[in-house]
């Protein structure tokens, strides 16, 4: 799949892409089955919320369930993100952020790049960050919040937050926010289940916690340039792959063959 001029040059002037109906019905009752696999699993990789305990976010998902194997390969979003990033990415990471109905917490205002720069020794900011709702989220349950156009302030000053929320981030000053605030309009991310975005690294983003009775599931990849790969590997392999092998799209419809 191809993105328009008209979608890149989007991109390009808004820092994100908002696609709806990307995938099928049945598409996303596929990877909802998924989910559930390894939500059951007992896997350090499922990170949960600091007071209820339910999962917040589950990682290194292709490599613990076939189907994400699939996913991350997925021509509606490796061309899309070829077109922007270059045709060699690897997966960097591949996770569901769960936001559960009642106990789903805050996503602080941040950009992607202040981690991987600290945490990973990401040297430029040119992954892409690419989500399919599995969810529909709405206003209510949690939706990203979006600066229109931050990216371009490019890389801003962090601090590394490791008491908010279970998950450590490096997040941006209020000062910042405030400044960013003036001159770009915020965004709700809301859309149907099947709606994909697309980010880059320096958009600043974060989400609200989700006090509504729904769950707010989101599917994320990030895909890195080979040539711009982690310099440090502190973290554990589900935060940053160490598999630096380009990612090749499969078929269009890989997601509903059955596994043998
Ligand atoms: O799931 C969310 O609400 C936030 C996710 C996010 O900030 C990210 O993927 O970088």
């Amino acid at each position: 799949m191809k993105l328009s001029q008209e979608l890149l040059d989007e991109y390009q002037e808004n820092g994100f892409l908002v696609i709806p109906d990307l995938f099928s019905a049945e598409e996303i009752a596929e990877i909802r089955e998924a989910m559930n696999r390894v939500f059951e699993q007992e896997d350090p990789a499922n990170i949960r919320e600091k007071k209820s305990g339910v999962v917040r976010t589950a990682m290194g998902l292709h490599l613990r369930d076939e189907l994400f194997d699939r996913l991350i390969r997925h021509p509606r979003l490796v061309e899309p993100a070829q077109q922007i990033a270059g045709p060699e990415l690897y997966a960097q990471q591949a996770k569901i952020n769960v936001k559960a109905a009642f106990d789903g917490d805050q996503w602080q205002w941040h950009q992607d790049f202040s981690t991987h720069h600290h945490d990973d020794g990401v040297p430029q900011p040119l992954a892409l960050n690419l989500h399919i709702f599995l969810d529909d989220v709405t206003e209510f349950n949690g939706p990203l919040y979006f600066f229109k156009g931050s990216h371009k302030f490019g890389s801003v000053a962090t601090w590394h937050d490791t008491v908010s929320t279970s998950f450590a981030l490096w997040v941006v000053e209020q000062e910042k926010i405030k400044e960013i605030a003036e001159t770009c309009p915020l965004v709700a991310a809301t859309g149907k289940a099947g709606t994909a975005l697309i980010f880059g690294d320096c958009l600043v983003h974060g989400s609200p916690p989700n006090m509504s009775p729904w769950n707010r599931s989101i599917f994320s990849l990030i895909l890195n340039p080979v040539e711009n790969a982690h310099t440090k590997f502190d973290r554990k392999d589900h935060f940053h792959h160490r598999d630096l092998t380009p990612v090749q799209a499969i078929e269009d419809d890989c997601l509903l063959e059955k596994v043998a």
